[in-house]
């Protein structure tokens, strides 16, 4: 057990999804037009309504984010991301549930939260991404399972972070 392991619970975190869609060439981001990460490539994901499970919010958020049906789809890690000296009722601490979108049916759109589009894998935009992307999403993208934490300061600047293999 590491120290960032320890100090954070990330067992009570609510939870959020996160999707990708890639190949060994190319990979479907999108960007964000608005909410947390305005402004930002992404994959595709929002939170987890109480009646659903994460599988289901993942399937949900994509077809209303890029506006494809996903059909199967594998759980391939976890982010948890704490946020200090944020104040507790803007709290911005949760885990985003990462999965790997492998089959789907329609074409990818875009609407009014996100618009999508392919990247090389060699050229992913990291730098208009968030911090912790280029940290963990290569790690990914070559098959790995993760759980990783991440602390932020209130300017969302990345201070810490561990990453476990699983
Ligand atoms: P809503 O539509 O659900 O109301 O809110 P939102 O403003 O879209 O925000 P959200 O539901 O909290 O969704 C945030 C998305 O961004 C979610 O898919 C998880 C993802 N996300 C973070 N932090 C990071 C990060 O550091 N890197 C990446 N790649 N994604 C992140 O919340």
């Amino acid at each position: 057990m590491d120290d960032l392991h320890k100090k954070y619970d990330t067992s009570k975190l609510r939870q959020v999804s996160l999707s990708l869609i890639w190949d060994e060439r190319k990979i479907l981001l999108a960007m964000k037009k608005r909410g947390f990460g305005e402004g930002l490539w992404n994959g595709y994901g929002g939170k987890q309504k109480e009646s659903e499970t994460i599988e289901e919010t993942a399937i949900r958020e994509t077809n209303e984010e890029i506006g494809i049906n996903s059909t199967e789809i594998e759980q391939v890690g976890t982010l948890s991301f704490f946020f200090e000296g944020v104040p507790s009722d803007q709290n911005w601490n949760q885990k985003a549930v990462i999965f790997r979108i492998n089959k789907w049916v329609g074409d990818p759109v875009e609407s009014e939260e996100m618009k999508p589009k392919w990247f090389d894998i060699s050229d992913i935009p990291y730098d208009k991404m968030w911090p912790d992307d280029r940290i963990w999403l290569p790690k990914i993208l070559k098959g790995m399972k993760l759980e990783c934490i991440f602390v932020f300061d209130a300017d969302k600047r990345l201070k810490e972070s561990n990453i476990k293999v699983l």
